[in-house]
């Protein structure tokens, strides 16, 4: 039997403090309360994306009802918003970017370099979610959201007051940034809604100017199928051949648009979340290894981080890209190796692209792309391989694909 703290019903606004402690203490870094609503125009601007495509194959973005937290509860009467911080201290790993490649280790985005973010908010939540009956003292209906679940999760952290939406599309919360990861508790407990946000990105452009691909359609309106996180993770296929030397060594994900956001630059240290610590497997890949991974390696690597989202092959087709754009000698024996015996025709062929990027460099493997390009059993692999070895032969062709 659940017992509430004191006797005589707490206010809502009693409770909403007692809520925000319980939630600092399970180590949110910010809490914020939303009435259980309609979003309106957030939801009309969510169709007018997917009608122009910028969706790319996240389908998923389509289903369900995202602008009502009333359709995943509906005893629903209020959204706790809750955002982790994972910025923390950035080692020179951390913080280099990748374009120039100047040696063979990849970039893993920031978010992923710890604990999965998925499990950890939805422990927290869980947590949250007693402690909410406790202070209550009854059982309360909730649900506990993250990511996955069909909500714009950016219109509820800025309708619950933890920030404004960027020109990046990103949350940023003032004092914190935008290194959060945002998460959601419906609850049937009424709690005093939040004051939101004044604040805003004024003059600044600086994502839309360095975003590698080019993927901001304007501020505010990102072109998912450009954005290196999409090509990377939610792309299993073929990376566009003229965006992939634009990866530079990012194997997973991406943080160019926040690198350069001065909401991000204070180094005043913050209440992040331990768990979302970067792993220095994940802080300090090596390529080579990341193409040649085992199906043993690639359990140990991605156990219990948000890498699990992407296959085995998936990472190696990143690693071929990534190790064509350092630049470096030492990339031409994996990719050469990958060429000749990966199972996988994905990776084959973007280890084809990866040598013709190498130019000079990978002069000593024309004859294995020729042969590729003669023999190969897929026909994208023998494509690209020929692809490969025309850039490699710049033309006048020492070694040739058939006709
Ligand atoms: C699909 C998705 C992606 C897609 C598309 C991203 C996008 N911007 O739409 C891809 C795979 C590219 C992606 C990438 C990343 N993602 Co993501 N992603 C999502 C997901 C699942 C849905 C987002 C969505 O609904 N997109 C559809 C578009 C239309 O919605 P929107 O961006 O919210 O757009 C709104 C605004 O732009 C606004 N708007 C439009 N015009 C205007 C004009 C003005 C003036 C204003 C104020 C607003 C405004 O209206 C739109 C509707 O409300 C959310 C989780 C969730 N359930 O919400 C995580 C989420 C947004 N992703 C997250 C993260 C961390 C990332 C990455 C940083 C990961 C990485 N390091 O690689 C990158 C960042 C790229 C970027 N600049 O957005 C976090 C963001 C945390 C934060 N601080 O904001 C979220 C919230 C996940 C989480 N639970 O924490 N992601
Ligand atoms: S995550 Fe990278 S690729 Fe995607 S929008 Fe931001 S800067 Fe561009
Ligand atoms: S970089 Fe500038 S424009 Fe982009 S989100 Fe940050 S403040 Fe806004």
């Amino acid at each position: 039997m659940l017992e509430p703290e004191e006797s005589g019903p707490p206010t809502h606004e009693t409770l909403a403090a007692r809520v925000a402690a319980a939630a600092r203490e399970l180590g949110f870094a910010r809490v914020g309360f939303a009435p259980a609503a309609p979003f309106g125009d957030a939801a009309l601007r969510l169709r007018g994306w997917l009608a122009s495509g910028y969706h790319g194959n996240l389908s998923y973005l389509a289903e369900g009802e995202r602008g009502d937290p009333r359709a995943l509860l509906p005893e629903a009467r209020t959204v706790i918003a809750v955002a982790l911080f994972y910025g923390g201290p950035a080692g020179p790993v951390a913080l280099r970017d990748g374009r120039d490649g100047r040696d063979l280790t990849a970039i893993v985005a920031r978010y992923a370099r710890g604990d999965d973010y998925h499990l950890v908010m939805k422990q927290k939540l869980a947590l949250l979610a007693e402690r909410c009956e406790a202070l209550a003292g009854r059982r309360l209906a909730s649900r506990a959201c993250v990511d996955t679940a069909p909500l714009l999760e950016h219109e509820l952290a800025r309708a619950a007051g933890l920030g404004f939406s960027g020109k990046s599309t990103l949350t940023i919360v003032p004092g914190l940034g935008s290194y959060v990861l945002l998460g959601e508790l419906i609850t049937e407990l009424e709690l005093t809604p939040s004051e939101p946000v004044r604040a805003g990105c004024g003059g600044c452009r600086a994502c839309l100017d360095a975003c590698p691909t080019g993927a901001f359609v304007d501020a505010h309106v990102l072109d998912a199928r450009r954005c290196i996180s999409y090509l990377t993770i939610e792309n299993q296929g073929t990376i566009p051949r003229e965006l992939r030397s634009r990866l530079g060594t990012r194997v997973f994900g991406c943080d160019v648009c926040q690198e350069v956001c001065p909401f991000n630059a204070s180094s005043t240290p913050k209440p992040g979340a331990p768990e979302l610590a970067p792993r220095p497997a994940l802080a300090t890949l090596d390529l080579v290894g990341l193409l040649e991974l085992g199906a043993a390696g690639y359990r140990k690597l991605v156990r219990r981080t948000a890498l699990r989202r992407v296959t085995r092959d998936t990472l190696a087709r990143n690693a071929a890209v990534a190790l064509g754009n350092t630049r470096d000698a030492r990339a031409v024996p994996p990719l050469e190796r990958a060429l000749g015996s990966h199972p996988s025709p994905l990776v084959r062929a973007h280890a084809a692209w990866a040598l013709g990027e190498l130019g000079e460099l990978a002069a000593d493997a024309r004859t294995a792309l020729a042969e590729a390009g003669a023999s190969d059993p897929d026909a994208d692999v023998r494509e690209e391989a020929c692809s490969a070895l025309a850039r490699l032969n710049n033309a006048s062709l020492a070694v040739r694909c058939p006709a």
